[in-house]
């Protein structure tokens, strides 16, 4: 407890106190605490203030005015050792908050377009140009068009070739589609000729998966029909979309093939742009690399659909389009597209979106 001051001399020892006090104030808790103690209503001078009144009257004007000055003066200091303190403050939080301004900004991590999804959006654009629509169809099918309609009846053994995923066989037969080839039947029972689609999507066959063979992949099927088309229209578009795909020296090859609903029916391959034709890892030596299927349409579809065979033709083809990712960007397993690896998936960051 300090004691009560009363004279000029408690004054001195007052101010002598207080800045020495004020010396080792370090931070603004201290400088509060200061105040409080010297200056506050129930600080030192303040007591000396009030003790005026005891002091012979001669000497109350004196000392008075000596203590109003001291009170001036340590206010003062108070004020300027607050401000020093308040700026050391912010000093030490700017230098403890501080940010490396040079340093480079974290890039948000952005999506790709999925090859096949970019594949689609080619081959889309490709046959746009040769006036082609790009449509859409089920993906869960009917029989009735997964087979019937394409000239597979159930009793035809051609049913068996794809290992069918059957959802339901008790009413109504009811498959997840196994080609793209369906919605040639939908598509011309929605409109008249001429016709030319093509259909990209999902087809889903119950088979063993390897390096070539998924469960689940991606067709785009082909159509067009009308008056006189033939089979040179069909080699003149696959020829073209080889060209626009794999460059401008490249050749194709036909070879007769089977599925009911072409007549005649081939396989059709590109000659390997790799190697050129020569042989080499990614075509099996063999310098071609297979597209897909493809023919005339078979006549008992377009009857099947109310068209007039005798009035119209048309072509077909089916391409898998997982295969044509693997032949353009050299990817060795098929199940390398929905296997959900980052690492396989942003090797296509070019695709970004
Ligand atoms: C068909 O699916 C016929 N619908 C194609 C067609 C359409 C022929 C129109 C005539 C007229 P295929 O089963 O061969 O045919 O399959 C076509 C292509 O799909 C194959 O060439 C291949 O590229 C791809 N493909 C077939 N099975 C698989 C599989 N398990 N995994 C990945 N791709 C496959």
């Amino acid at each position: 407890m300090t004691a009560v001051p009363t004279t000029d001399a408690n004054l001195d020892e007052i101010r002598g106190g207080a800045l020495a006090a004020l010396e080792n104030v370090t931070n603004p808790t201290e400088a509060d605490a200061w105040e409080r103690t010297y200056l506050g209503a129930k600080g030192e001078l303040t007591a000396f203030l009030r003790r005026l009144g005891s002091l012979p009257a001669d000497d109350r004007p004196a000392a008075g005015r000596a203590a109003n000055a001291l009170k001036q003066e340590l206010t003062a200091a108070y004020e300027t050792r607050s401000q020093h303190l308040a700026a050391a403050d912010l000093e030490r939080r700017l230098a403890e908050d501080a940010i490396d301004i040079t340093l480079p900004g974290r890039e948000p991590a952005l999506g790709v377009v999925h090859p096949v999804s970019r594949m689609i959006e080619e081959l889309s654009d490709i046959f746009a140009l040769m006036g082609f629509q790009t449509v859409f169809g089920p993906e869960v099918e009917t029989g009735r068009y997964n087979f019937d309609l394409l000239n597979i009846p159930s009793d035809h053994p051609a049913r068996d070739v794809w290992d069918t995923i059957i959802v339901e066989s008790d009413r109504e037969e009811i498959v997840l589609r196994t080609h793209t080839s369906p919605m040639q039947a939908r598509t011309m029972e929605q409109t008249e000729p001429p016709v030319r689609v093509v259909v990209p999507g999902r087809v889903y066959r119950y088979e063993a998966q390897d390096a070539s063979h998924e469960w689940m992949f991606h067709q785009l099927e082909g159509l067009a029909v009308d008056t006189n088309i033939t089979m040179a229209d069909l080699k003149g578009v696959l020829r073209e979309l080889a060209r626009q795909l794999f460059g401008p020296e490249r050749r194709i090859r036909f070879r007769c093939d089977f599925f009911p609903f072409v007549e005649p029916g081939v396989d059709f391959a590109v000659d390997c742009a790799i190697c050129n034709g020569q042989g080499c890892r990614v075509c099996k030596h063999s310098g071609w690399l297979e597209m897909g299927g493809a023919g005339m349409v078979h006549p008992k579809v377009l009857q099947g659909v109310g068209y007039d065979p005798k009035r119209y033709t048309g072509f077909a083809f089916g391409l898998g389009v997982e295969r044509m990712v693997m032949m353009k960007e050299g990817v060795g397993d098929v199940r390398a597209f929905a296997g959900n690896d980052l690492r396989f998936l942003r090797q296509f960051a070019r695709f970004a979106v």
